[in-house]
């Protein structure tokens, strides 16, 4: 069995939204043409509350883009994005979530953050993605979404840890590249992991 995994493809992650990616929208198509191609569609969908920690309004003297320390972890912080129940944290009317098997959501804890759709950034806290494609049987997962440097490089990288054979669609991708060149590294550090580079157009004969 193998699966699509959509990530955070959202309103908020599209050019007009909170956390705008460049040419974000370019990949919604994408993900519209692979869906039926696929067992499985998960898709992971960040989902923070109002007053989330990885929120740069959170923490008094802080701007958007500064790093602090969060529970002894790294952290980026972010403009207020992808607030539950609110438009930015939904699905593009343009995407054909019909087709989404099942959604994973995450970030949902106030104190830490989850670029991963696997774990939380401490890798403590588990989605449910993992127990799922094992109960489902899933063995080959193809990973595309926003942003390359965050969310796709942990997902995928989490993914491939876990012994899924991993393929990262790098045309259904875009990223943030907040400083330049984080998303050639990033795809890097995900080959490293063992993920392998695909295309959307070349995908290995599925379903
Ligand atoms: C993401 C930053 C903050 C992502 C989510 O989806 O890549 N990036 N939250
Ligand atoms: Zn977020």
């Amino acid at each position: 069995m193998n699966a699509l995994i959509l990530v955070d493809l959202q309103n908020d992650f599209l050019p007009g939204g909170a956390l705008a990616v460049p040419r974000g929208d370019e990949v919604i198509e994408i993900a519209n043409r692979l869906m039926p191609r696929f067992d499985i569609v998960a898709a992971t969908q960040d989902c923070h509350p109002p007053d989330h920690l990885s929120f740069a309004r959170e923490h008094a003297g802080k701007s958007v883009g500064d790093s602090i320390d969060l529970d002894g972890l790294p952290q980026v912080l972010w403009p207020v994005h992808c607030v539950a129940k609110t438009l930015g944290c939904e699905f593009p009317t343009r995407l054909q979530s019909a087709l989404i098997t099942k959604v994973f959501p995450k970030g949902t804890d106030r104190r830490r953050d989850s670029y991963s759709g696997f774990y939380d950034n401490g890798g403590i806290v588990a989605t449910g993605l993992a127990d799922y494609l094992q109960r489902v049987g899933v063995q080959d997962v193809y990973v595309m979404g926003l942003a390359t440097d965050y969310c796709v490089r942990a997902t995928a990288i989490d993914a491939a840890k876990l012994g899924l054979t991993t393929y990262l669609i790098e045309d259904g991708c875009r990223g943030v590249d907040l400083s330049p060149g984080d998303c050639d590294r990033a795809i890097s550090e995900m080959e490293e992991a063992g993920v392998r580079r695909a295309n959307s157009n070349e995908m290995p004969a599925v379903a």
